[in-house]
């Protein structure tokens, strides 16, 4: 069984992971044996980010790579591909959210949103999708949201894009499962990072609406994350395919706590 999690020889990509989820599913991948790789948009987030990987015992690859820059990702897959072999595993963690009624926000706004958590995600998995095909097979895993599935005020720009990666990982899954490569999403719930911090202040309404609408009654921790991504980075998960695994508390199967 061990055997099945066991992700020892294989070189993961998490995208934009000095902190938050992407950390913290790196963490959980290295324990299961993987070799870590990371990109942030600047040098000194890359240098802090290795710092924090050596601290947590990790000896990460980083460098800096803009993920919605195409020419970076390519040059970025061709260093890790000379230095360990190719990406085995692709998580699209990286994202940006921007809280802006729709009809206040910019055509520009909406764009920087559509192009750091839709284009990059196509980016990146174009990037590494033609050396999987020669080893067949790799894992990548898209980083979904309960905007996937659900709208709401101010997010106009996130939901489109969250809502096109569900779709873009279906069609990664049917384009590219004959080559042993399976493609999946994670959909996490709301969880406790930097990009929600602005909504769970005590007195921000936001925070305890989110816990009503829990069932587990509580905000997610990045920690939650870790064993659903290890699965969908494994062995476990090789018949498993355009799927996307919520893990959210039960917040979609919830119609909310009574008032
Ligand atoms: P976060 O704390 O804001 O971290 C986002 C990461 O993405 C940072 O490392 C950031 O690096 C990086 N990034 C942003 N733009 C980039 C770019 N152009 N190129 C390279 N890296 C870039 O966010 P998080 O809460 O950990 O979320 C991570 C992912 O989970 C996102 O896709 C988010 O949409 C998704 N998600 C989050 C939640 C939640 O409740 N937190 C729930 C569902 C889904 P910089 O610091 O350099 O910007
Ligand atoms: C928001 C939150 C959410 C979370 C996450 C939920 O403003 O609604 O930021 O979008 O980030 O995507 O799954």
């Amino acid at each position: 069984m061990r055997n099945l999690f066991d992700l020892t020889g294989k070189t993961a990509w998490i995208t934009g992971a000095s902190y938050g989820i992407g950390f913290s599913i790196a963490q959980g991948l290295a324990a299961a044996g993987a070799a870590i790789v990371f990109n942030d948009i600047n040098q000194s987030l890359v240098d802090s980010g290795i710092e924090a990987y050596k601290e947590a015992g990790i000896d990460a690859y980083g460098a800096v790579c803009d993920v919605t820059d195409e020419p970076q990702v390519q040059a970025f897959v061709a260093a890790v591909a000379e230095k360990f072999g190719g990406v085995d595993i692709l998580v699209n963690n990286a994202g940006i959210i921007k809280r802006i009624p729709m009809t206040e926000m910019s055509a520009e706004d909406f764009r920087k949103v559509i192009d750091v958590d839709l284009n990059a995600p196509f980016i990146c998995a174009k990037a590494v999708i033609p050396r999987m095909i020669e080893k067949r097979g790799g894992k990548i895993i898209n980083i979904c949201s309960m905007m996937s599935e659900l709208g709401r005020e101010t997010v106009s720009a996130y939901a489109a894009a969250k809502g096109g990666l569900k779709m873009l990982t279906r069609n990664i899954a049917s384009e590219y499962g004959e080559f042993n490569i399976q493609c999946n999403g994670l959909g996490p719930g709301y969880i406790e990072t930097p990009q929600t911090a602005p909504l769970r202040t005590p007195e921000h309404p936001f925070n305890k609406f989110i816990i009503s609408k829990t069932p587990a009654a509580r905000w997610g921790t990045t920690d939650d994350l870790v064993g659903p991504a290890v699965f969908l980075s494994s062995p476990a998960s090789d018949f498993v395919n355009g799927h996307v695994l919520y893990v959210d508390g039960g917040i979609l199967a919830y119609i909310g706590k009574q008032p």
